[in-house]
């Protein structure tokens, strides 16, 4: 990405890192992808198995064709698929009663009652995309595997989620290193229904805009520590309200358990926290409710150095740039 200028409040031009101003900028995203996207690494469980690689490729292919304002192509997926998908779904739909949070747990069955989730088969993106946008305003972009930090995060300040659409390999059904719908429609989508925490994403997202690479980093981190593994207090117990732990019955379990550390949630020592992607993660931070976690990252957001500050113009879907803050 190339530098753009803007006016700084003391009516200096300061360069900072290009940013999306309008809804189809984001169309620029649909062809960079980090590794296990188009290509699966050696030791992902599918990377031998030819008939699982091409099935990827041509999902992969229609999310990469994807344009603003397209509806999410339909995916007709197979009994084998829609298989692996009622495996996950009735091992976590279980374990929701007494793992997930309670805002979790209000969502669920409006997705089962609205978008058809259940163990048959695997709803549609565009199904889910609509359910949110009546929820709230939120809607989902197929992308072909993993973007990088700064648009990921930044799409999120037009409340647009970017979404896998195939599914983990079957013979690994508890635990998969990277996105796959199980993950995004299961871990994601109930969340985002919900109205805090789509104002808690979108103000994740409208820091990440122009942010340092330093800071982009941080605030991954943060997301990371948070809408993918974070963990709460609801009465006097933990849950899970992280979407990587809500959609990995290996993880969901172990979370709560007493093998990991949890440590207090603290924006400012959890920016700076390293952890690893391929394994169940070895710590996690503890919010006192869910609604505090956002709370304290929309305060650490709002601290950020940044020389302009930004909103989002939902009529026009639009970024506003102000040039002073
Ligand atoms: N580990 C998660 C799962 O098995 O569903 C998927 C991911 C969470 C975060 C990044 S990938
Ligand atoms: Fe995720």
């Amino acid at each position: 990405t190339t530098d753009v200028r803007i006016l700084g409040p003391d009516g200096v031009q300061d360069s900072v890192p290009w940013f999306p101003r309008k809804m189809s900028d984001l169309d620029t995203f649909s062809e960079k992808v980090l590794e296990m996207g188009e290509e699966l690494s050696s030791d992902h469980p599918g990377a031998n198995d030819p008939a699982y690689r091409a099935r990827r490729a041509d999902i992969t292919r229609m999310a990469k064709a994807f344009r603003t304002g397209d509806p999410v192509p339909r995916v007709d997926y197979t009994p084998e698929e829609n298989a692996a998908w009622g495996q996950v779904y009735n091992r976590l739909t279980q374990m929701y009663k007494t793992h997930a949070c309670r805002e979790h747990q209000y969502v669920f069955p409006l997705l089962e009652q609205n978008c058809g989730y259940s163990d048959k088969e695997i709803p549609q993106l565009e199904t889910v995309s609509r359910f949110l946008k009546d929820c709230t305003g939120f809607q989902i972009r197929p992308v072909m595997g993993l973007l990088t930090s700064r648009d990921f995060l930044n799409a999120f300040a037009f409340r647009v989620f970017h979404s896998t659409q195939y599914i983990r390999h079957p013979s690994k059904p508890f635990y998969t290193p990277e996105p796959d719908v199980c993950h995004e429609l299961l871990g994601h989508a109930p969340l985002f229904a919900n109205p805090d925490f789509a104002d808690f994403s979108q103000e994740i997202g409208l820091a990440s805009l122009g942010a340092s690479d330093e800071d982009v980093k941080k605030l991954a981190t943060i997301f990371w520590f948070t809408a993918e593994f974070g963990v709460c207090r609801q009465g006097d117990e933990l849950k899970a309200y992280g979407a990587g732990l809500l959609s990995s019955f290996g993880e969901l379990e172990y979370c709560l358990s007493d093998k990991p550390e949890h440590r207090p949630f603290e924006p400012e020592k959890t920016a700076i926290t390293e952890y690893p992607i391929t394994t169940f993660q070895p710590v996690y931070y503890v919010a006192d409710s869910f609604k505090d976690a956002q709370e304290k990252v929309r305060d650490f957001a709002s601290r950020m150095n940044r020389p302009f500050s930004v909103r989002y113009n939902a009529l026009t879907q639009s970024i506003e740039v102000l040039d002073s803050k």
